[in-house]
C-alpha cells in the first residue's frame, strides 16, 4: 500500500563524502564494539541506500540502539525483514534494536538493516559515510560506513559468504511508515521492499487528490531492477478506502509512472 502522506520539508547540510582506501576500525563505546560497518554504492538516481554492521554487547546489561542518522540521509531507520504468512516483509523497529549482554547482532543483506531515505548524494565505493548510532546506555556513536560496490554482498574486509537462493515466493512489498508531515506541496519519498525486490517510490505532489507516483525499481543488492509491468494500488482499509489499482507506464528500464487520484493521506 503507497502512502500519500506529505513529505518532510528538511534543511540538509551538504557535505562531502570522502574517499578513502582504508577500512574503517571497529568502533568500541563502553561495553560496545561495533565493526564491519559499510553500505554500498547507488545506482543512477537512487536515493535509498542500505547500512550494515555488527554490534557486539561485551557488558552485563542488555543495549537498545534506539535510532540512527546519517548526515547525507533525509531519514535513518533500523528496518528489520520479518516473515508474515510466509511471505518476507520489512518492518521499521520502532522502538529499536536490543543487544543483549553477551550478543553479537550482525545487520547484513537479507535481513536487518539501516536504511537512509532521501539520500542528498550518490554513493560510490570507496567513500566513507559517516553515521551517527544513538544507544540507550552507550549515547551517541558515531562509526564510519565503508562503501562498496553496488551489489556488495559483505564488506571487503571479510569473505563474502555466498547467498542462499530463496525459494520463489510472490512478491509484496510493504509500506514504511510515513514520516511527520509538512508543506503541502512536497513530493512524499518512500520505499517498500520485499525479499527480493524493493521499490523507490515518490508521490507528487504528497497530498490527497491527484498525484503522480514515479517508482523505481531495485533487486535484493539494490542493483536496478526491470520488471514486464507495474501496477499501483493505492487503498486504505481502515478508512474503509477501496483499493484503486493503474498500471504504471515504463520511463527506463527500472523507471515507471502513474498518474492517479489519492483518496487520502495517509498511510
Ligand atoms: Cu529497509
Amino acid at each position: 500500500m503507497i502512502s500519500s502522506k506529505r513529505a518532510v520539508a528538511c534543511a540538509i547540510i551538504l557535505t562531502c563524502l570522502v574517499g578513502s582506501p582504508a577500512l574503517a576500525a571497529d568502533t568500541t563505546s563502553g561495553d560496545l564494539v561495533i565493526s564491519k560497518a559499510w553500505s554500498r554504492a547507488t545506482p543512477g538516481g537512487a536515493k535509498v541506500a542500505g547500512g550494515y554492521l555488527t554490534i557486539e554487547n561485551r557488558g552485563d546489561a542488555p543495549e537498545r540502539l534506539q535510532a540512527a542518522s546519517a548526515i547525507h540521509a533525509l531519514r535513518t531507520e533500523i528496518h528489520e525483514m520479518t516473515v508474515n504468512d510466509g511471505i518476507m516483509t520489512m518492518r521499521p523497529l520502532d522502538k529499536g534494536l536490543v543487544i543483549a549482554p553477551g550478543q553479537v547482532i550482525t545487520l547484513a543483506p537479507g535481513g536487518g538493516h539501516l536504511m537512509f531515505i532521501g539520500l542528498d548524494v550518490p554513493l560510490h565505493a570507496g567513500d566513507q559515510m559517516p553515521v551517527k548510532l544513538s544507544f540507550e546506555r552507550a549515547g551517541d556513536v558515531n562509526v564510519t560506513l565503508d562503501v562498496q560496490a553496488m551489489g556488495a554482498q559483505a564488506p571487503a574486509s571479510t569473505e563474502s559468504t555466498a547467498a542462499t537462493e530463496p525459494a520463489h515466493r510472490a512478491e509484496q512489498a510493504t509500506a514504511v511508515p510515513p514520516a511527520a508531515t509538512s508543506d503541502a506541496d512536497e513530493s512524499f519519498f518512500t520505499h517498500l521492499h520485499a525479499e527480493k525486490a524493493m521499490a523507490n517510490v515518490t508521490v507528487s505532489p504528497g497530498r490527497a487528490g491527484p498525484v503522480e507516483i514515479a517508482i523505481q525499481l531495485e533487486d535484493a543488492n539494490e542493483l536496478p531492477l526491470s520488471a514486464d509491468a507495474v501496477a499501483v494500488t493505492l487503498g486504505n482499509p481502515e478508512h474503509g478506502v477501496a483499493p484503486i489499482t493503474a498500471n504504471a507506464e515504463r520511463i527506463s528500464h527500472d523507471q515507471w509512472r502513474v498518474r492517479m487520484s489519492a483518496p487520502l493521506s495517509g498511510r
